[in-house]
């Protein structure tokens, strides 16, 4: 109910009288008036005039499934909601769900992580309230060898919409970094499971740096929020759905060869490290050289200082400038 009456009041510009709203959904004007003070106790700021009815004045910044199916309408992708208030990892129940048969778009969000999942047992700082931290459930038919591409196709869904929503410049590191001002707003965390020849599923994890205005000593010099860049708190279900749009945009394109052919220019376009000395750590120690791009199967182009073209298939790129870790 709480769900059908924020879309009520998302759709109705002025009053919805409290008769409209217990006649359409059954129920009596106590049960309305109790969902509407839930509402307000999440932050929603809804007015209440006698013999007019509610007005919603604000939504509230909450990742709940009434405010996303406001969004989310007809999505296919986030279309199947499981929004959380503390969850160990998102990563962690997308793929329990996932075991337990959730379709392909099953969106699973968290207020906040007490273990949130970097790559390579590295940990993502997920405090409550302020971040944006999901997992998208995907069941691709495609080789598993291919699956690593989804991270770029998220990459460039996320760098998207953080443009159209906040109008900030976004740029990406390859593979799984969206960066604002050279630092990291965004990490992504892809997992699967597979048969030798066949993706079961992937799960997207993706941890967006929303409202934050402070991080830990640790990433202080290397992270940033949207809010820290726009001086503007985002809304996080409005940047989330505008996310699963990109999403199913460009994951669609992505589907039709398995590969990064229709994806590839607008994602080099986005490389922060294009054409910038690159180091690529713990492949071959310190080696160095040019970013030139990606190839269609995602893989990094760098240019090396005999001129000869290496493809690197993962691992740490860091690059000069960027975060000043080199
Ligand atoms: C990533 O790993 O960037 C992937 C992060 C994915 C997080 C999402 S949140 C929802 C879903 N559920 C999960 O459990 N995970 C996913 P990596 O490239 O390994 O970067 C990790 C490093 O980034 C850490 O070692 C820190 O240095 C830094 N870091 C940690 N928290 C950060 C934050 N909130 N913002 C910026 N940098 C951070």
């Amino acid at each position: 109910m709480k769900t059908e009456i924020v879309r009520l009041l998302k759709e109705t510009d002025g009053y919805l009288s409290g008769q409209e709203l217990c006649s359409r959904l059954q129920v009596s004007r106590t049960a309305v008036w109790k969902v509407i003070e839930q509402l307000r106790e999440e932050g929603y700021q809804i007015e209440a005039v006698r013999h007019k009815g509610y007005r919603l004045i604000q939504s509230a910044d909450v990742m709940t499934e009434a405010e996303f199916s406001a969004w989310m309408k007809g999505r296919r992708l986030g279309g199947n909601l499981d929004c959380n208030d503390v969850l160990d990892s998102t990563n962690n129940r997308a793929k329990r769900l996932a075991e337990q048969g959730a379709p392909e778009g099953t969106l699973v969000t968290a207020e906040s992580q007490t273990a949130g999942k970097g790559r390579r047992g590295r940990s993502w700082v997920s405090p409550p309230g302020t971040g944006i931290w999901f997992s998208l459930l995907l069941r691709p038919d495609i080789h598993p060898a291919h699956a690593p591409m989804l991270t770029l196709t998220a990459a460039l869904a996320v760098a998207e919409a953080i443009e159209e929503i906040c109008g900030l410049k976004a740029g990406i590191k390859w593979p799984n970094d969206i960066v604002v001002s050279g630092k990291k707003v965004c990490g992504i965390l892809t997992e699967m499971s597979a048969e030798a020849e066949q993706v079961h599923y992937v799960v997207i994890g993706i941890g967006i740096n929303a409202n934050m205005t402070e991080f830990p000593e640790e990433i202080r010099k290397t992270a940033t929020s949207l809010y820290l860049e726009t001086g503007k708190k985002v809304r996080r279900a409005r940047l989330t759905a505008a996310v699963m749009a990109r999403m199913e945009y460009w994951y669609e394109r992505f589907l039709k060869t398995s590969d990064m052919t229709l994806l590839k220019e607008a994602y080099t376009a986005r490389l922060v490290n294009l054409n910038q000395e690159v180091v690529i750590l713990d492949s071959r120690s310190g080696s160095e050289g040019l970013c030139r791009g990606i190839d269609d199967g995602g893989l990094l182009l760098v240019e090396e200082k005999d001129g000869r073209l290496r493809k690197v298939m993962s691992g740490e790129v860091s690059v000069r400038g960027i975060y000043g870790y080199v």
